[in-house]
């Protein structure tokens, strides 16, 4: 797809790309390629103006974690930054592995420069040394894109002991997942990492204080990362003028589905998710629901197109941007089969570590079985009531987030009526 197709679309307003705007116009192999398109001058002006200040311009910016769980970027950076213990690392996590997310893949392959920059803008920032790269292991492309981008940039001693001449030493380090999706949770990452089995360590300690190798440690997506280029760039008061309270900047979604054209869209936020469609070539015909924000998101209905995509507006519909899955279904789908293909996936991907999400997704999956084979135990209502109970057994007494939101799509489509007594 072409810049400009990504850009405007059926009559709706332009839409400028910051996240996007290098994806197909860089050759992603060719660091004067990437040079030319404005490439390390943000990172030419965080050395100039010094940790503090980036750090400062992060927290004005209200930059949020794009991974799913908004936290404050600048809230890390500033813990991390401000502890004096001079062991401490940067961590990006690349594991993307939410079903209907590819966002950062294509930042990945396409610009794989902007995420090695970033991450050596972040890591002196907070005075990290280290900073490791995790990433999904079915990525080979992706990988293969940014090790080679690692190595020029080492080359050009854009990394190592002298970056840029500034006498900060920061070099990065790729890790690659072996395919659980529990690794792109935060702690199971660092425990990868460590070499232990890839397990959630209960919260707090939060990373920021006690994080990879016991250190204090930033761990940032690799869409917020990318982010903090502009923000350097630009100032955080700019980056804050787009959007509105917690939400501010752009926004990357990926939208799949009965979609006429599906990909990758960047939008301000605060754009409306009818407006989103338009740019993907209009609402579908017979739209039934949208799954946004992942596997772990909610259902909404065509009544709720007009929700503004930000934190604080979706929240107030019972929604969440999550990793920025929009999934369009139509009214041709049967969604006890689409719950129970969820169902399944956390079935398979909870590590087990603690009873409530380990025996509770199998119960889950179980119920949803049996009503798409229409055998229910007892009655339907029965298997809804059990669906309800599983539910409020794995948000409440859950490790993670895994098993914390692994009820949340049919908990939305039990009180959206997408499957229930009589649906
Ligand atoms: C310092 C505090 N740091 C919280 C940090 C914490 C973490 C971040 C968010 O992700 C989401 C869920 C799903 N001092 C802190 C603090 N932090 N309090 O803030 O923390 P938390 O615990 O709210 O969430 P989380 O466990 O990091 C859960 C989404 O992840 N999800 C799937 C995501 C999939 C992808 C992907 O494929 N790319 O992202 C599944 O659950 O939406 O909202 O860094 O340390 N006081
Ligand atoms: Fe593992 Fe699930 Fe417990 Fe998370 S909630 S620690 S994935 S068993």
């Amino acid at each position: 797809q072409s810049r400009m197709d990504r850009s405007r679309s059926n009559g709706t307003r332009p839409q400028e790309l910051h996240l996007l705007s290098r994806v197909g116009i860089v050759d992603p192999a060719d660091l004067d390629s990437y040079r030319a398109a404005g490439g390390y001058s943000g990172l030419r002006r965080a050395l100039a103006v010094g940790s503090s200040r980036v750090v400062d311009e992060i927290t004005v910016a209200s930059l949020t974690g794009r991974g799913g769980a908004a936290f404050p970027t600048g809230t890390k950076w500033s813990a991390v930054a401000g502890s004096p213990d001079p062991d401490k690392y940067l961590i990006c996590n690349a594991d993307e592995s939410e079903p209907g997310t590819f966002k950062d893949r294509v930042l990945m392959e396409a610009d794989p420069f902007a995420l090695v920059e970033a991450m050596t803008v972040a890591g002196i920032a907070v005075g990290a040394h280290t900073g490791y790269l995790y990433i999904r292991g079915e990525y080979p492309a992706a990988e293969r894109a940014v090790r080679h981008a690692i190595e020029a940039a080492r080359h050009h001693r854009l990394l190592g002991d002298d970056v840029m001449g500034s006498g900060r030493v920061f070099d990065i380090e790729v890790r690659r997942g072996a395919g659980a999706y529990i690794c792109g949770e935060e702690t199971a990452l660092m425990n990868s990492l460590e070499g232990h089995r890839g397990e959630p360590r209960a919260k707090p300690p939060f990373p920021t204080v006690a994080g990879l190798f016991a250190k204090p440690t930033v761990i940032n997506n690799v869409e917020t990362l990318i982010n903090v280029l502009r923000i350097v760039a630009e100032g955080g008061p700019a980056f804050a003028e787009v959007g509105s309270g917690r939400s501010t900047g752009t926004k990357l979604f990926c939208l799949s589905g009965v979609v006429a054209r599906p990909g990758v869209y960047e939008i301000d936020m605060g754009t409306t998710l009818r407006e989103l469609l338009e740019l993907a070539g209009g609402v579908p015909d017979r739209l039934r629901t949208i799954l946004l924000g992942g596997a772990a998101g909610t259902f909404v209905t065509p009544d709720q197109l007009d929700v503004r995509l930000t934190l604080e507006d979706t929240r107030e519909i019972g929604a969440t941007l999550g990793s920025g899955v929009v999934l369009c279904l139509d009214e041709s789908v049967d969604m006890a089969r689409i719950l129970r293909r969820i169902a399944g996936f956390f079935r398979d991907e909870s590590c087990g570590q603690c009873v409530p999400c380990r025996v509770g997704t199998v119960r889950q999956e179980e119920a949803l079985a049996r009503i798409v084979r229409g055998r229910e135990i007892g009655d339907r209502k029965t298997e809804l009531q059990l669906l309800t109970d599983v539910d409020r057994v794995m948000t409440d007494a859950s490790i993670c987030g895994l098993g914390q939101t692994a009820a949340s799509a049919v908990r939305s489509a039990l009180k959206l009526g997408l499957i229930g007594e009589n649906a």
